[in-house]
């Protein structure tokens, strides 16, 4: 039954409904009796198993197509009246082209197939961040994860004002990765995504809208939609500080999102609180400061690697009302499995292929087998999370004290720097470079330039991107501070020189410390860093000698690094990079000349 008058809802559905024919189409209301019934249905077709209920009560298994694992960068499409529009680090079809070759390849797919209609909304619903979608699908996976990631309700319908809501359609197809297209139309506030069940290209409020149409959005309404976790940090005196960190797919936001610091803080009485671990809108409220919230509403982690050790309130979030999607799973016990989770692989159990598997199975040239893909992951809702901050459902946001970028670079990027202001800020995210992760398909390990960890998500001209994070800068008085961090330095035989996870928390404790004017730093060509003797490393088994080893800045790789950044502004940007980048690469080959 149709759950709306509104005009607008009705005609899309009714437009995709003609186009794609399913038999029948169910709207979802998001309540618990609905899911219910579909995840019963969903059982009974092997769609998804059931795991255990005493140890892994209302969670699911899913296994995505073989071929169907990870975004599709290269079939991702910003589709702009203009090429330009979508600037030069999209892919772009012409909006017309885009509608008539994904309306022929979506003709008749849901035959024999029911429709969904998901009213969902990014952000609580009713906080001026909020932002409502639509999306229709024919898999029940899908309704389910977005039951999950985003606020399902069918209240969300009497909210939409007219046709001011993000259209999603997607269809499974046939799964046919030559016909795989994730397309997004930001002047139109539609996505349309054929022929994948995986999560990044599926679950279109993630990815898709709330960054790709959402960073459109925020640029023409004067806020920013930024790849970044939110975090706070509460000190010992109860106050408590936010920060916002912008890292690619898979470099660790999860974990650091949720990190427990070391013991040497927690006994002095400091906390982690998550806000969010993968998306931020960032708005200008009171007093001229950035408020940040997360519009999601749960979490689509990385499984491998997630462990009691590495991240104890990410696999807590997991116990219950979970969907695992990809790794091992053990028809008997129905438990699941990943690379990382403990030291006791299976045996006798199913892959994330569901072929036979066995923890240490080897290949013929006796490489090991994974059990799980290295980019499975885990569908949680963010209110399992142990350290989910009380400000996660706060309409307005929490106030930034600090922006944080960073990427996975085994040499150059120093453990920590701080811009000397907003405007040297943006040229460190834009200068962001990271080695690939397998989140996305293709070759993994490689470094590629990735502004803001926004590459893939950013849905416009990227130089306009830039300047609009310059004017926001302009448009708050009282800007946070911005940072740049490299927990992935390796030494010359490739181990890493910082342990990570936890003791993450004694770079964060120096940059706040910094925030509040409350320490010194040291000023280098490429920006202000600490003083090795202030980065905490009580209880550690690392000496400040170690330290100043992933703290230092080479001028001869510095002066190569800006080589590179040269080129790959000239080469993707030329004259349409806002002046003020260039200045600030000038500044910084100037600098490292000058003290060389
Ligand atoms: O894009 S996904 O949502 O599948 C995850 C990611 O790549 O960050
Ligand atoms: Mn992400």
């Amino acid at each position: 039954m149709e759950l709306t008058n509104n005009k607008f809802v009705l005609d899309f559905v009714k437009k995709y409904a003609d186009l794609m024919q399913p038999d029948q189409i169910v709207w979802i209301d998001g309540s618990k009796k609905q899911l219910n019934e579909l995840t019963k249905e969903a059982l009974s077709t092997g769609e998804v198993y059931k795991c255990n209920s005493k140890l892994l009560p209302g969670c699911l298994y899913h296994r995505t197509a073989v071929n169907d694992v990870a975004r599709v960068e290269g079939r991702t499409f910003i589709c702009t009246s203009t090429k330009e529009m979508a600037g030069p680090t999209n892919n772009w079809m012409a909006p017309a082209e885009a509608y008539a070759k994904l309306d022929a390849i979506a003709s008749g797919c849901m035959k024999g197939r029911t429709m969904y209609v998901i009213p969902y909304s990014m952000c609580k619903i009713g906080s001026p961040f909020a932002k409502y979608g639509i999306e229709l699908t024919d898999s029940i996976y899908v309704v389910l994860n977005m039951a999950i990631m985003t606020r399902v309700d069918k209240k969300v319908l009497d909210k939409i004002v007219e046709g001011d809501f993000v259209r999603g359609i997607h269809s499974k197809v046939q799964l046919d990765a030559e016909n795989r297209y994730i397309c997004q139309f930001p002047e139109d506030n539609t996505i349309y995504s054929l022929n994948s069940g995986y999560g990044g290209n599926v679950l279109l409020g993630k990815k898709c809208f709330a960054l790709r149409i959402a960073s459109y959005q925020a640029w023409k309404e004067g806020w920013m939609a930024e790849h970044m976790l939110i975090l706070g940090v509460q000190k010992p005196n109860g106050e408590i500080k936010y920060i916002t960190a912008a890292f690619p797919s898979a470099c660790g936001k999860t974990n650091l999102a949720m990190l427990i610091p070391p013991e040497c803080y927690t006994a002095k009485g400091y906390k982690v609180f998550t806000v969010g671990d993968d998306i931020a809108w960032l708005r200008k409220g009171r007093g001229g400061q950035l408020y940040a919230v997360n519009p999601e509403n749960g979490f689509f982690g990385v499984a491998p690697g997630t462990n009691a050790k590495s991240n104890p309130n990410a696999l807590a979030s997991t116990q219950k009302g979970t969907i695992f999607t990809n790794v091992v799973y053990n028809p008997k016990d129905k438990t699941v499995w990943w690379e990382g989770l403990d030291k006791n692989p299976p045996k006798n159990v199913l892959d994330w292929k569901g072929n036979k598997w066995s923890g240490g199975m080897v290949d013929e040239e006796g490489k090991i087998i994974k059990g799980a893909h290295p980019n499975s992951r885990f569908t949680a809702p963010a209110k399992n999370c142990p350290c989910l901050s009380s400000e996660f459902e706060n309409k307005k946001g929490v106030p930034i004290s600090a922006i944080i970028f960073g990427g996975r670079r085994a040499k150059a990027a120093p453990l920590v720097y701080e811009a000397r202001d907003w405007k040297h800020g943006v040229f460190i995210g834009s200068i962001m470079a990271s080695e690939t992760t397998a989140a996305a398909t293709g070759a993994v390990g490689v470094v590629r330039h990735d502004p803001m960890a926004m590459i893939p998500f950013c849905g416009y001209n990227m130089a306009d991107y830039f300047q609009h994070w310059l004017d926001m800068g302009k448009k708050c008085k009282n800007r946070p501070k911005i940072f740049n961090v490299n927990w992935f330095r390796t030494d010359e035989n490739g181990n890493f020189m910082w342990p990570g996870f936890g003791d993450n928390m004694r770079v964060l404790d120096w940059i706040l410390e910094r925030c509040e004017d409350a320490v010194d730093a040291v000023e280098t060509p490429i920006g202000y860093m600490p003083k090795p003797e202030d980065i905490n490393l009580e209880g550690l088994n690392m000496t400040t000698d170690d330290l100043k080893k992933i703290l230092d800045c080479d001028k001869k790789v510095w002066l190569a690094e800006a080589a590179d950044i040269e080129n790959f502004y000239a080469t993707k940007f030329g004259d349409t990079l806002p002046k003020e980048l260039y200045a600030e690469l000038k500044k910084l080959k100037k600098n490292l000349r000058k003290r060389s």
